[in-house]
């Protein structure tokens, strides 16, 4: 049908099981010669083989239960002892939370010959083909810092003492750094009306598990959260001069909420020239 070929159901049909329940949805294999069925009319899942087509098993579910996913569940080798039950609908099973009500999944442990219902959660939505995969896959393969030494970022500033403000024309640049719990400078004036600032911000933690955040007040498209070992920038057109804070945004130490600084906004024309630093260094505001 227009160039797309059809091919007659009955010439690639291996088999059918007879009569496995009411309203199948999704099927996933355990890479023992097993499929599992799941069936949204009449909620249950349907354990069944391959090549004699012979229910073997069912395992009730909450209402309308939607996709299954045993890990590994499409590729050749599966990890076959767990299958996971995505549920639609689950009246009656949990607190009330408003109008929507959660749904549910259930853990369902397909090792042995029957199954057995191990854990139900409530959960938001039904995820479509959700994969799951063993956690070492992840775990060993996940990256924990970006090295600062092999940031090429041309607007990275490797240590404290590398900080600095540029202007070129009306752009500011801030060449900025952070770690727990400060930024450098965190005092700046000599911006002006007029001006377009762009902070450079480089994260020079090297621990797992230390973003910094920077956003500064009125920012009106973004804030940073920015990865250890990593530079990331923010424009920032100022609105009105005045005293602006800016701050992490990312819960990053005891003192997180003391990780702040402030820009000098000064009006247009004025000659007040640009000032960096911190603490004591800082410019007199
Ligand atoms: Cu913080």
């Amino acid at each position: 049908m227009n160039g797309i070929p059809i091919i007659k159901y009955e010439a690639c049909m291996a088999g059918e099981v007879q009569k496995p329940g009411l309203g199948p949805l999704h099927t996933e294999f355990d890479g023992k010669g097993y499929a599992y069925t799941s069936f949204f009319v009449s909620s249950e899942v349907v354990k069944w083989k391959l090549g004699t087509w012979e229910v073997v098993d069912r395992i009730p579910t909450y209402y309308s239960l939607g996709h299954l996913s045993i890990p590994g569940g499409d590729s050749k080798t599966p990890w076959a002892k767990y299958l996971v039950a995505m549920n639609k609908i689950t009246k009656d099973r949990y607190l009330p939370t408003g109008p929507e009500l959660f749904q549910s999944a259930q853990l369902i442990d397909i090792s042995g010959d029957k199954m057995k219902m191990l854990y139900d959660f409530p959960t938001i939505g039904e995820p479509h083909y959700a994969q799951g995969i063993a956690a070492d896959l992840v775990t060993k393969n996940q990256v924990k810092i970006f090295k600062l030494e092999e940031n090429e970022n041309p607007y990275a500033c490797k240590q404290e003492k590398d900080t600095r403000v540029e202007r070129k024309g009306n752009e500011v640049h801030v060449y900025m750094t952070c770690i727990r719990s400060h930024f450098a400078p965190d005092n700046i004036e000599g911006v002006k009306m007029g001006d377009v600032v762009y902070f450079h911000v480089t994260n020079l933690e090297q621990d797992w598990d230390t973003p910094h955040g920077f956003v500064i007040k009125g920012s009106e498209n973004a804030e940073l959260l920015i990865m250890p070992g990593e530079t990331c920038t923010l424009k920032w057109t100022p609105k009105q001069t005045g005293i602006v804070p800016f701050y992490c945004t990312d819960f990053c130490s005891a003192l997180h909420q003391e990780m702040q600084g402030y820009v000098r906004v000064s009006p247009a024309g004025s000659n007040v020239p640009l000032k960096w630093g911190t603490g004591d260094a800082a410019p007199a505001i």
